[in-house]
């Protein structure tokens, strides 16, 4: 159990310094080029239909879900303060313990549907799943493995009824999938030189991928696959299997997205290959982080997922930490399609299949305010290279801006840089009442960007952040005024 310990947080100090790593990938900017054999298949954005959705949803939901749901970060009385899906991995927990509480596992309260509703309420484009877990316990039932859902008195496939239920609701739905496994026996944390360890390795190998045919097989309609648990040495060295599989299971579902940390290059980089091009199709490294400024993303797709407590994604009975407020994860939401990317906030549904109050309550405020500044969120771009200004974040779509206010202005004016030459606001009005403001031209600012001043409803009661929207007229003539907004 402690070597297990060290080994777990050998690789979490290991993904901690890669994170670092590819976060700094301006230092590779000097380009070498490398021909690599398992480098990246696509410098640059994927720009196909299914990319292009992913891109537009700008806010998921993620659910950690299994049998770690049952002790909920507690054990005999103590509390593990560390993420509740890892606590089979807490030096106190009895082991075979832990790998017995499938028996007791019984969501009986567990209603896809409901889940699904209430996703689509907080205004989900999609939603990553857990079918498994660290500990190796499969949500489905898996024809490769005994420790699955078909083998606890509940017995039903939990995997499909999360698919179907989600996509009903015109979600799209991800699999999450933890290559990492503790349960099975093949798994290794390095590459193993024993002949009789090698064989195991190569058998766990067959293992993942057999399983991850069938959960394409048995679920066609998921849009893409969330790994982790792919840090480890055994894994990285695993860079040629790893590229194969990969161009399996995009030939076998075309279109499907897999993110920045499903493998390694052949020199063992992880997230961006040697020549610092991304691996996959986003970058996964923005976990619970945000990037400080756009410039930071290299051009790349990204998402970030967030815990709603510090750490901690399955169900913890107690929340311990600092633990966010919607107004909060708004705001996140606003900061992440500024610079492009896709928020996805975690929900740890409990050992009965209930979530919590508290992400109830989170999931009907993000809701309310998705109602009405959803279309600042959905299917929009980061409005050019512009600093962050007082007031908030801006986003844009076509010929229209949004002017995400966190901030409002004591004057009520609010000053706003567009930083383009071409084009002038034409109406600008409140997206929630679309009343119509008054704007001025303000000038030019020193880099030359031009400024304008909106003026805000006097005594204009303000609860929640709120958003302008702006017309953007092209004056010059020319016929694509997005693209000259963005220069
Ligand atoms: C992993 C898991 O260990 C965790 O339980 C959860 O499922 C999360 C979504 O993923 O944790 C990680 C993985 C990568 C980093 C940090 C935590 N990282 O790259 O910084």
């Amino acid at each position: 159990m402690k070597i297990k310990l060290i080994f777990c947080s050998i690789a979490l100090l290991l993904v901690i310094q890669l994170n670092a790593q590819t976060h700094n990938v301006e230092n590779f900017k000097a380009r070498i080029t490398i021909p690599l054999k398992h480098g990246s298949d696509h410098p640059g954005k994927r720009t196909d239909e299914a990319m292009n959705r992913w891109r537009s949803h700008g806010l998921g939901q993620f659910i950690h879900w299994g049998v770690y749901a049952i002790p909920g970060g507690e054990w005999n009385g103590k509390t593990y303060g560390g993420a509740a899906e890892w606590i089979q991995a807490w030096r106190e927990f009895p082991k075979d313990e832990y790998d017995n509480l499938y028996k007791q596992f019984n969501p009986t309260d567990f209603d896809a549907g409901k889940w699904a509703k209430q996703a689509k309420e907080m205004g989900a484009g999609y939603v990553i799943f857990t079918t498994k877990h660290h500990d190796g316990f499969c949500m489905w039932p898996s024809k490769y493995s005994d420790y699955t859902i078909a083998n606890t008195p509940y017995k039903k496939d939990i995997v499909k009824q999360v698919v179907d239920a989600y996509t009903a609701e015109g979600i799209d739905v991800h699999l999450y999938f933890s290559v990492m496994d503790w349960t099975q026996g093949g798994w290794f944390y390095k590459t193993p030189t024993d002949s009789k360890d090698k064989a195991k390795w190569e058998e766990f190998k067959r293992f993942t991928r057999n399983q991850l045919l069938e959960l394409l097989d048995n679920y066609p309609n998921i849009k893409g696959l969330w790994f982790d648990g792919t840090w480890d040495d055994s894994w990285v060295n695993e860079s040629e299997f790893a590229h194969d599989l990969e161009k399996e299971l995009r030939a076998k579902s075309p279109g499907i997205i897999i993110g920045s940390r499903f493998r390694a290059d052949e020199s063992g980089n992880r997230q961006c290959d040697a020549n610092g091009d991304l691996i996959g199709d986003y970058d996964q490294t923005w976990e619970r982080d945000l990037p400080v400024s756009i410039e930071q993303l290299h051009g790349n797709d990204w998402d970030c997922c967030m815990t709603i407590p510090e750490n901690g994604w399955g169900y913890a009975k107690k929340w311990t930490t600092y633990a966010k407020t919607p107004y909060e994860l708004i705001s996140m939401i606003s900061e992440c399609n500024s610079m492009g990317g896709n928020l996805v906030i975690n929900f740890g549904p409990d050992g009965k299949g209930n979530i919590r109050p508290e992400e109830t309550h989170i999931a009907t405020e993000i809701g309310k305010w998705m109602a009405v500044n959803g279309d600042a969120v959905r299917g929009v771009e980061p409005a050019g290279n512009i600093r962050k200004q007082g007031w908030g974040y801006m986003t844009q779509k076509g010929n229209k801006l949004f002017i995400h206010v966190y901030n409002k202005p004591i004057n009520n004016i609010l000053r706003v840089e567009f930083g383009r030459k071409t084009y002038v606001p034409g109406g600008v009005f409140l997206l929630k009442d679309h009343r119509r403001l008054k704007v001025e031209d303000a000038g030019r600012n020193k880099k030359n960007n031009r400024l304008f001043n909106i003026y805000l409803p006097e005594g204009m009661e303000v609860v929640d952040p709120f958003v302008v929207e702006v017309e953007l007229i092209n004056n010059t003539g020319d016929k694509d005024a997005y693209q000259q907004a963005k220069v």
